[in-house]
């Protein structure tokens, strides 16, 4: 039975995929696939069962375009051992194959045509063997996708990859945790339906008649698209299993067991919008002692105010950060407030803490503090691209640019031109805007008029000390030591121009002060982007959260001092909202 184009690749022999293929109760490695020779262009491949190094082994195709560490440590997390591709014929002796395709889509197509690695990819998924794409590990099995595009993909799966129509209110990418609604028989998906599991795309493809044999879940965010296919032994999601936490694991499990082939019937749940995220913020230093510590300021202020004036000890990053994983949180975000001034590569404690943390934590993980260019004492110098790769290569999922970003805002507003060369252009460029927050450090300014300021201004609800019925909202750098002629209105705007994916919405004014969020300067913000947009700053009991996405468009709520002080569990801001009528993971 023919089932699939095959467009991109001609195969001396392909085998086909037979009707067993579609069976539900097939194991791994078909008998009559071992041993079977297949001829590709130019070589010949035994595929063996014994030559991929057994059934803990799980091959990997990490072809070097971004982070596969998530992916990585998750495998490693359930129980297996890792054998890395590094030749097509690895992929052919694979036992099983998990394809975590990261980076652009053209990018990914060429290194794997470059390495003779399509065809052999397009053997081993005809052949019906295990294989596990996510992400752009799907994406690339389709026809074709319009990611800096028409780019043709391997053809495997019939459809285009297009992206996500941000016109009808939707923020692009979609970031976040989507329920998912199960189509067909799914195999390692069966019980999953209506669970929450976490997707960060700009691209997606969608359902046809054409691919409809292939799609076992789908999922709704504007339109549906599609979340899931699977045919025989094949499997690739468009979310990140591996950042999906105990839902995401329990799917790479089943995948790398073998098991729960069709032996259970879908459950059905209802699918879901967009769930509202709960942060937990991680603001790290090292103390006078040389520790690295959670600190918390108030109004950014890290001391305490005693004799000792020391910096405030709020726990151990790793262990903290572990801990609101357990307790429910959606993301960590750690950043590295004293990173304006320290080199964040000589300061290799965050990137252990990193590492650390994503050996255990299975959510996503931004970092942020000292993104920038930087030239150190011997008079080396290192690009803020390789201070971002360093920070992915350690288990950061996103980066959180600050003040440098502050500064690309603004030249991009003097000169109308986009130079490409901000730390936030080049990140995005190479991993994806999806990997790059925007932290802006705002402090409220009041004003008589609207003429007396230049910048966006709100009408505030509570009058200024002198009676001002505005506000400004001026942006900071260096930790909020130096305020900038900039607002928060307009750097927004520009940063989300120049490729930032998403922003975190501090306010100096609110942080720490448990009196609820700045809902003035999250509405105005969240309202003139469409990229998602954190509210940060201000979070001191559940009512804050529900007011917050109640009133503004933030996509996520991300608290600090209320989780450390333990004052506020994370469960309970989750309860609450969903007693509220908004729509959590839990
Ligand atoms: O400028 O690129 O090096 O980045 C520095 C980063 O460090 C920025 O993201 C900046 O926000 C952060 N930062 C710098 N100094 C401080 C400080 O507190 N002295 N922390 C700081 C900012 C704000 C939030 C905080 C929320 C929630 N912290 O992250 O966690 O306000 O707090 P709350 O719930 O307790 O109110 P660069």
């Amino acid at each position: 039975m023919e089932v699939m184009p095959f467009s991109s690749f001609s195969v001396t022999k392909v085998p086909i995929f037979r009707s067993s293929a579609l069976s539900p109760s097939l194991n791994y490695l078909p008998q009559d696939v071992c041993g079977q020779k297949f001829k590709l262009k130019s070589r010949k491949f035994s595929v063996c069962a014994a030559a991929s190094g057994g059934d803990s082994v799980v091959t990997l195709l990490d072809y070097g375009a971004g982070n596969v560490r998530s992916v990585r440590n998750a495998i490693r997390y359930l129980g297996f051992d890792i054998k890395d591709v590094q030749c097509p014929e690895d992929i052919l002796n694979a036992n099983r194959l998990i394809f975590p395709g990261v980076g652009a889509f053209a990018a990914a197509m060429n290194v794997l045509n470059q390495k003779g690695m399509a065809e052999a990819l397009c053997t081993y998924i005809q052949s019906d063997r295990p294989f596990l794409g996510i992400c752009l590990g799907l994406q690339l099995l389709f026809e074709s996708s319009e990611e800096n595009g028409p780019v043709k993909g391997l053809g495997l799966v019939p459809g285009v990859v297009g992206r996500f129509d941000s016109s009808n209110g939707f923020r692009v990418p979609h970031i976040g945790w989507n329920a998912l609604k199960i189509e067909s028989n799914s195999g390692i998906l069966d019980d999953i339906g209506g669970r929450h599991v976490y997707f960060v795309h700009s691209y997606r493809a969608m359902p046809s008649n054409d691919n409809k044999d292939w799609i076992s879940s789908t999922c709704n965010y504007g339109d549906n698209f599609i979340a899931s296919i699977r045919r025989g032994n094949v499997h690739a999601v468009q979310f990140h299993p591996e950042k999906s936490g105990v839902v995401g694991l329990s799917i790479l499990r089943r995948f790398l067991q073998a098991k729960h082939y069709g032996v259970q019937r879908p459950i059905e749940r209802e699918a879901s919008k967009l769930a509202k995220r709960v942060i937990a913020c991680l603001d790290v230093r090292a103390n006078d002692r040389g520790d690295l510590v959670v600190t918390k300021g108030d109004q950014y202020d890290v001391r305490e105010h005693t004799k000792q004036n020391e910096v405030r000890n709020l726990g151990k990053p790793v262990e903290l950060a572990g801990q609101y994983y357990k307790d429910g949180a959606d993301e960590v975000s750690f950043l590295n407030i004293t990173g304006f001034r320290d080199f964040p590569l000589g300061d290799l404690p965050m990137l252990q803490v990193l590492r650390y943390t994503s050996e255990n934590v299975f959510v996503p993980l931004t970092v942020g503090g000292g993104i920038r260019d930087f030239t150190d004492g011997n008079g080396r110098h290192y690009t803020s691209l390789e201070v971002a790769s360093e920070y992915f290569r350690s288990g950061a999922d996103k980066v959180s640019i600050g003040s440098d970003a502050v500064y690309a805002a603004e030249e991009y507003l003097r000169t109308g031109v986009k130079t490409g060369k901000s730390s936030l252009e080049q990140i995005s460029r190479v991993y994806g805007n999806q990997a790059v927050v925007v932290s802006i450090d705002p402090r409220k300014v009041y004003v008589k008029n609207l003429d007396d300021i230049e910048f966006k201004a709100v009408r505030v609800k509570v009058p200024g000390p002198n009676g001002e019925e505005y506000a400004w909202y001026q942006c900071t750098v260096n930790g909020g030591r130096e305020g900038r002629p900039i607002g928060a209105y307009e750097l927004a705007k520009a940063v989300e121009e120049l490729g930032a994916g998403e922003i975190l919405l501090n306010c100096i004014d609110c942080d720490g002060q448990g009196k609820g969020f700045d809902i003035d300067l999250i509405k105005l913000i969240s309202d003139a982007v469409s990229i998602p947009v954190i509210a940060s700053s201000g979070a001191g009991a559940v009512e804050h959260f529900s007011e917050v996405f109640r009133e503004t468009n933030a996509s996520a709520a991300l608290a600090a001092g209320i989780f450390h002080r333990k004052e506020v569990p994370i469960k309970s801001v989750k309860e609450h909202l969903l007693k509220e009528g908004v729509e959590v993971r839990m």
